[in-house]
């Protein structure tokens, strides 16, 4: 007889961690669904759906396998786990002898933000390297740093109850990030305003009430333009500005530079509909500007979040219902912030981060002023909101790695980040990665940065661990995700990593916990619950809000204030207000711009090409165009073409697209194919990745963050051949 059971899953297929049912037949899980009732809308997308196929593919990395050949020339032999950690402990122990312990990097990603629990930054930090990067310095990660200067904490925005969402460029869709969807959608139906920030006629831009189609890469701008408005207009809360904010008069004068004509000449819009879309915002409160990974992406970047952070709060939207709450921690468990000891880095081990000299917002420098107000509001010194605080500044980090500049790092360990495609400058991080003593990957599949490792770590997934996740300490919530099934052949979690590494190296003391159920208890201490039983009892443990928490404490800032003017800008010697800054000249040659981005539903980023079901929705890479821009090159849909920028070429597919104006290029992110030989083509990295054409150069990075702008590059564009690959069968390690 078949055993059948359910059990309740968080999936990680993406980073918005729906909650979903795993049907297990006899111990193997053989469907995933939605857990909300038919009635409501469904909270699952095709990612999710395919996930047992997705693990059970042929791809799938069952054993660490350790190189044998040079780097990269795919020459692979299995090895036990043992031999691996063995070897890999003793090799990193050896780069941290020879060259300092910040030789010593790690990559992670998005998702693992919640898997890893800190583990990784705990061991760096008794270590004592501060060389930690990951894809959230690109993504809600650098948000949060930003955020946290201005008002101390990343807030979430209330959708069950705002009377407006303001979505600058975000475009959340059934397939992309469903929850998010979702609920704009549940807002809509209760009648809610939508405001669209975007270049391109998108999906949400076709339900709004106000469409702002502004020139790529210039919200800063946009969001100048509506302070200045709200301001001119009397339309802000006075009373709040005046009781809880400094640098009010500051930002006044800082917005006699920026006239009303001068916002429509940089954005293409229109004053009028500035006005309009401004007055909206402001007159229909309580309203949302949910965070978006667009002004993530942008030479602005800084001024852009600032100045969303500064609508927020001179419409009186801040920790209000239905407006943006500011949740703290929910001190029912142990915080990831404290697991991660940051207090054991010594000043001079953080006085090495690299790129905190230069781009020093998310860094310990640049966070050290909120060291003291965080724990005066939140009751903790270190709120690493999004794993976005505390970083180093990955160009500074592939730059160090690469040419030893400032000083050599010579040992890299990514997990779950495709490192070499989820950056920028994929030549320079290839030179980097090339140059390493060591590299371990910890992996699904073989991915392209895998393919240059010294060992690669076969990992378990969602469906074969348990987690206690933490909305990457953002909400105030914890829920709970059964193990479903055991993990395939010899996959191992993230945590079993980390604690056979650190007792390999002398950290023992600081990795007591035999297993992950254990390490939960001991988290779970403050709730006076076991694991067991906290996830009998619970599913979800929400703290309950509370709005207007700074009447009682304050802001989490050193003023205690909104800081409109940013004091910690300032004492970093940065423009403490907000400002647009123009990119550099097209050079000649290039006559079109290209932004990067537009999700394809069936992939999270660089992931899931392996997966048949998933690829025969995107069998190739598509660039969007206009049809005039189409024919102006003599281009016709289904063509290929190289897409060149003064960084690099890459090869993609013309989809002609009325959504499209004309001279903007789309181009897709994180494009390679699993079932192509590796070696020096990468499985096809080298033809299709994104990061053969984005810039890092000091000229098109944010000034403050050092974040390479995605959102506007130089381009041109040529028909040509497809690129030839040689295939490769899917090993059977
Ligand atoms: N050039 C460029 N860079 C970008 C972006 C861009 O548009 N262009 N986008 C940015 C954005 S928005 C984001 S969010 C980040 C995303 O950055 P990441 O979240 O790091 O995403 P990926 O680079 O796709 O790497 C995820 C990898 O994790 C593996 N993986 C998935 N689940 C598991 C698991 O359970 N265990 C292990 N061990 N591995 C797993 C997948 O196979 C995949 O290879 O990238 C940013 N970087
Ligand atoms: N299926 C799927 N879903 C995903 C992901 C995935 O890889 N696949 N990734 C997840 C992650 S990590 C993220 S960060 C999100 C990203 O998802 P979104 O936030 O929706 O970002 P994109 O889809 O890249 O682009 C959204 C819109 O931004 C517009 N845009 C481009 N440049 C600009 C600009 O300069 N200004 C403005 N205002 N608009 C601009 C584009 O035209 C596009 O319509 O998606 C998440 N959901
Ligand atoms: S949106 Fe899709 S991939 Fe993301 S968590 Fe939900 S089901 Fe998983
Ligand atoms: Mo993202």
């Amino acid at each position: 007889m078949i055993q059948r059971t359910e059990k309740q899953v968080i999936c990680a297929s993406c980073d918005i961690a729906c909650q979903l049912i795993a049907k297990v037949e006899d111990g193997r899980v053989v469907r995933v669904r939605s857990s909300r009732k038919k009635s409501q809308r469904e909270n699952i997308c095709i990612k999710g759906i395919y996930a047992p196929q997705n693990f059970a593919s042929p791809h799938r990395l069952l054993h660490p396998l350790r190189r044998v050949g040079e780097r990269g020339s795919g020459q692979w032999e299995q090895v036990s786990w043992d031999v691996a950690m063995g070897e890999i402990a003793e090799r990193l122990g050896k780069v941290i002898d020879r060259y300092g312990p910040e030789a010593w990097a790690v990559a992670t990603s998005q998702w693992n933000t919640s898997v890893d629990h800190g583990l990784g930054r705990r061991l760096m930090n008794l270590v004592g390297s501060p060389n930690w990067i990951s894809g959230v310095a690109l993504c809600a990660g650098n948000t949060a740093a930003i955020n946290r200067m201005t008002y101390g904490w990343f807030p979430q925005p209330d959708y069950a109850a705002t009377r407006c969402i303001a979505l600058f460029g975000h475009n959340p869709k059934k397939h992309s990030w469903t929850p998010v969807y979702n609920r704009i959608m549940a807002a809509r139906a209760r009648g809610a305003k939508l405001i669209v920030l975007d270049p391109r006629r998108s999906e949400m831009a076709e339900r709004a009430d106000i469409w702002l189609p502004l020139n790529v890469g210039t919200d800063a701008a946009m969001a100048m333009g509506w302070v200045r408005t709200i301001v001119e207009e009397g339309l802000y809360d006075a009373d709040f500005v005046r009781d809880w904010t400094v640098g009010f008069t500051d930002l006044k004068q800082r917005l006699e530079e920026y006239p009303l004509e001068r916002v429509s000449a940089i954005t293409g819009v229109p004053t009028e509909q500035i006005r309009a879309a401004a007055r909206m915002y402001a007159i229909e409160t309580p309203g949302v500007i949910p965070w978006t990974p667009i002004t993530d992406q942008q030479i602005n970047s800084t001024s852009a979040i600032r100045l969303h952070c500064i609508l927020r709060a001179l419409t009186g939207n801040l920790d209000v219902q239905g407006g943006e709450t500011l949740q703290g921690f929910n001190r029912i468990a142990i915080s990831e912030s404290e697991i991660e000891l940051h207090e054991a880095l010594s000043q001079s081990q953080r006085d090495k981060q690299l790129g905190s000299d230069r781009w020093p917002a998310f860094t310990y420098r640049g966070t050290a002023a909120l060291e003291e107000p965080t724990e005066r509001v939140w009751g903790l010194p270190y709120a690493n909101l999004i794993g976005g605080s505390y970083m180093a500044v990955p160009g500074a980090v592939f730059e160090a790695m690469a040419d030893g500049n400032p000083y050599p790092v010579k040992a890299l360990i990514s997990l779950g980040n495709n490192t070499l495609l989820g950056f920028t400058n994929m030549a320079r991080i290839e030179a980097a990665l090339r140059n390493l003593d060591l590299l371990v990957v910890h992996e699904h599949i073989k991915t392209p940065t895998a393919q240059l490792a010294d060992f690669i770590l076969p990992g378990d997934t969602w469906l074969e661990r348990p987690l206690l996740y933490d909305t990457m300490t953002w909400a105030s919530a914890y829920a709970i995700s059964d193990k479903a099934s055991e993990p395939a052949g010899e996959c191992r979690s993230v945590f079993d990593f980390w604690c056979d590494l650190a007792r390999r190296m002398g950290h023992a003391d600081s990795f007591p916990w035999g297993s992950i159920e254990e390490f939960y208890d001991w988290r779970l201490q403050p709730s006076g619950l076991d694991w067991a039983s906290f996830s009998d009892k619970f599913r979800v443990h929400a703290a309950r809000p509370e709005y207007r928490k700074y009447e009682r404490t304050g802001f989490a800032t050193p003023s205690g204030k909104v800081e409109l003017a940013s004091s910690m800008l300032a004492d970093l010697g940065f423009d403490p207000l907000p400002y647009y800054r123009e990119p550099p000249a097209h050079p000649e040659g290039f006559p079109l711009t290209l932004f990067m981005g537009v999700r394809d539903d069936g992939f999270f980023q660089t992931a899931h090409r392996h997966v048949p079901e998933l690829r025969r929705m995107h069998p190739e890479p598509k660039t969007f165009l206009n049809a005039q821009t189409a024919e102006r090159f003599d281009l016709g849909e289904g063509d290929w073409v190289a897409i060149s920028t003064p960084e690099g070429t890459m090869h993609a597919i013309v989809e002609i697209r009325t959504d499209m104006p004309d001279g903007l290029v789309r181009v897709p992110h994180g494009w390679w194919k699993p079932e192509t030989a590796e070696g020096p083509a990468l499985s096809g990295a080298r033809a299709h990745s994104d990061g053969n054409v984005t810039l890092d150069d000091e000229a098109w990075r944010d000034r403050e963050q050092g974040i390479p702008h995605l959102k506007g590059i130089p381009c041109r564009i040529v028909g040509t051949e497809a690129p030839a690959l040689a295939m490769q069968q899917p090993h059977h390690a």
